[in-house]
């Protein structure tokens, strides 16, 4: 017999997932079908994007192959039944206060301060590149965490190792950029393009790495479709432009720089984006989501 959700004591929320109490020792991580836009967290949720999500970071951890903060299956027997599929057992870990960027291409925050600054994070970058220019190669853009609703600060290579030390802010780097790398790669391979990721480590009681939270999901990274990519414009997002292009749109009546919340979304946009969140699964992984667990 599972337990109940309202049996363990719940610690912490993000936008769109939430964190509770299992013992001392274990956690469960539960996303949630809710969709963020324009820094406002939609009304109406996605039916399935959080079984999906959590279907991508277990194939992640699985092919990614270093130490992670999994301690139990999809169906571990400690995940109540109402969050089966959208749920993770995990190791409570003290974190790292670090979030470990990783971009491959130039857009977002780090477009704003190259154009300020020839550089992001501290990091030099060549002359005349623009939006969503591919970079020469990886780099790792490191920033401070936010308060929910604020935007994390972009900071230095130099920051980070005067807040963990030289030793740990070198590995932080060393393997962002490969997991980031490794993982970019094979979403290339099915034309997905992984353009920048964000992860978050925890560590073990000698000071190892352990790699957490979610990962290399259309929550923590940026996905756009290979097929369409053009350096100089801003690219469509694989997964939120659907949204994007509604909640902008002449039917929504919303108005983005105005006050109001944006509006429900209608019926189709909610199916066509569960639709790009499965595409973006089953292309990746190779597998029929139609498998995963899901709430009893
Ligand atoms: C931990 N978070 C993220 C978060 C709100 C996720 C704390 N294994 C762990 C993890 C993980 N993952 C965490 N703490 C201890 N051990 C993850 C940022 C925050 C909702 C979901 N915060």
């Amino acid at each position: 017999m599972r337990p109940t959700l309202d049996s363990y004591r719940h610690i912490a929320s993000g936008k769109v997932r939430e964190i509770y109490e299992v013992d001392d020792d274990t956690l469960l991580l539960v996303a949630t079908d809710r969709i963020s836009a324009y820094d406002f967290i939609l009304d109406t949720p996605i039916d399935d994007k959080g079984r999906i999500l959590t279907a991508m970071s277990f194939f992640w951890f699985d092919v990614l192959g270093v130490p992670n903060h999994l301690a139990g299956s999809p169906t571990d027997e400690r995940i109540p039944a109402t969050v089966l599929g959208r749920s993770m057992i995990v190791r409570r870990l003290p974190m790292v206060e670090v979030e470990c960027v990783a971009r491959g291409y130039l857009t977002g925050s780090g477009l704003i301060d190259y154009r300020d600054t020839g550089t992001v994070c501290g990091v030099e970058l060549p002359a005349g590149l623009g939006e969503a220019s591919r970079l020469p190669e990886p780099i790792f853009t490191p920033a401070t965490k936010a308060a929910q609703g604020d935007h994390d600060e972009n900071v230095s290579f130099g920051y980070v190792a005067e807040q963990v030390g030289e030793e740990l802010a070198t590995t932080l780097r060393t393997v962002t950029l490969d997991i980031y790398s490794r993982g970019a790669a094979l979403a290339a391979d099915r034309g997905i393009l992984l353009a920048d990721t964000k992860f978050e480590f925890g560590q073990n009681a000698d000071g190892t790495l352990v790699l957490a939270d979610e990962v290399l999901t259309p929550d923590s990274s940026r996905y756009w479709e290979a097929a369409g990519y053009t350096a100089g414009q801003v690219q469509p997002s694989f997964d939120k432009q659907i949204v994007r292009n509604w909640l902008t749109g002449p039917e929504s009546g919303w108005d983005r720089h105005g006050e109001a919340p944006p509006p429900p979304l209608p019926a189709d946009v909610v199916e066509r984006t569960r639709a790009r969140y499965l595409e973006a699964y089953e292309r990746i992984s190779g597998l029929s989501f139609a498998d995963w667990p899901t709430a009893e």
